[in-house]
């Protein structure tokens, strides 16, 4: 399997993420990267793709253009104000107040965003559109014949919706490379989203639509982030009734269970029969994540890898969550391996 990276991911790593009430080192950091990427080294996985330059007409098809003009000036706007540590929003436009994107940075940060553990940096939009870029490239290589392609997408994706950021996602790499595929002549697309936590913004992205399928498979939004969605009785809106399937599971839950869920969801796709899939691909499911809470183990991620690859549909993998970076390479790699075996 072909894998397109790039070191333009580097250039987001805030100072701190907001968790527990103090600031921490951010879970989601640059040696995630680097973990992954030495572990395809050594698994022999070392077909390495650059990407084209990132298609921003595309990438408006899917983000609302004012969302878009305010993450590339974010940082400006921030500095511009005087401020010189990373750009956090204070204030939010809640229940009953006005949802009216205001003038001042301070205003906008709230506009945007949905939670306030993601910071922006300088570089925070190069590194953004750069993981965007890798997940179009990757589509472009699955569309043009390649049976499987891995986007190694640095910040990741699936929490930002088309007007919103957030859960250390600002660009939904997932959905675009959906939406790539349908721009490029797929009639359906259905994405899997295997991260540990509910992709809210793809599911956003998509709800009222029948041509993308989203299925997710999450820590149940009473008890895990991002709390507000995620919910078995979301299943779409208008054209997208019967859509969208969302598998939220308990805290704790063992490989068993969570493989149950899988083969549902699978089972669904077979049946949308999609012309192409894009995987979600989050290790947080992994039993010694440091923020999450299911019980999957590294040889469990092979054996649904193998589950994903019988589905013997062009796949594209994007890299969502994963937190324990120890063990991030070899996780992934074991999807990917196991999908290989299959496919
Ligand atoms: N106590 C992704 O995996 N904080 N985002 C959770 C848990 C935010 C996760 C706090 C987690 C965001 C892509
Ligand atoms: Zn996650």
């Amino acid at each position: 399997m072909r894998y397109v990276r790039s070191d333009a991911h580097r250039l987001h790593f805030p100072d701190g993420e907001l968790a527990g009430g103090e600031f921490v080192r951010p879970f989601e950091c640059p040696e995630r990267w680097e973990y992954i990427v030495a572990a395809l080294d050594e698994a022999g996985m070392r077909d390495a793709v650059d990407p084209r330059p990132p298609d921003l007409r595309r990438i408006a098809q899917v983000h609302d253009t004012s969302y878009l003009e305010f993450l590339a000036t974010a940082w400006q706007q921030w500095t511009d104000a005087g401020y010189v540590h990373d750009a956090l929003p204070t204030v939010f436009p809640a229940r009953d107040m006005a949802q009216i994107e205001p003038d001042h940075i301070d205003g906008k940060l709230g506009y945007y965003a949905f939670a306030l553990e993601t910071a922006i940096t300088a570089g925070t939009w190069e590194a953004a559109l750069g993981g965007a870029a890798l997940a179009q490239t990757a589509q472009k290589l699955v569309t043009g014949g390649e049976p499987s392609a891995f986007a190694l997408c640095r910040p990741p994706g699936h929490h930002a919706s088309a007007n919103l950021y957030g859960g250390y996602c600002f660009l939904n790499n997932a959905a675009i490379a959906a939406n790539g595929f349908l721009g490029d002549g797929a009639e359906r697309v259905a994405v899997l989203d295997v991260d540990f936590h509910h992709g809210n913004g793809t599911q956003s992205i998509f709800y009222d639509r029948s041509d993308v399928m989203f299925l997710s498979l999450h820590g149940d939004p009473r008890h895990e982030f991002p709390h507000f969605l995620g919910y078995a009785d979301e299943q779409g809106v208008g054209d997208g009734v019967g859509f969208n399937h969302n598998y939220p599971l308990s805290p704790g839950t063992p490989y068993p269970v969570w493989a149950e869920a899988l083969a549902d969801a699978c089972a669904k796709i077979a049946d949308f029969g999609p012309d192409a899939l894009v995987v979600s691909l989050g290790v947080d499911t992994f039993e010694a994540d440091p923020i999450s809470s299911f019980k999957l183990t590294t040889d469990d991620f092979s054996r649904y890898g193998q589950t994903i690859g019988e589905l013997r549909l062009p796949t594209v993998y994007v890299m969502e969550g994963g937190y324990a970076v120890e063990e991030i390479g070899i996780n992934t790699v074991n999807v990917l391996q196991g999908h290989l075996d299959m496919a």
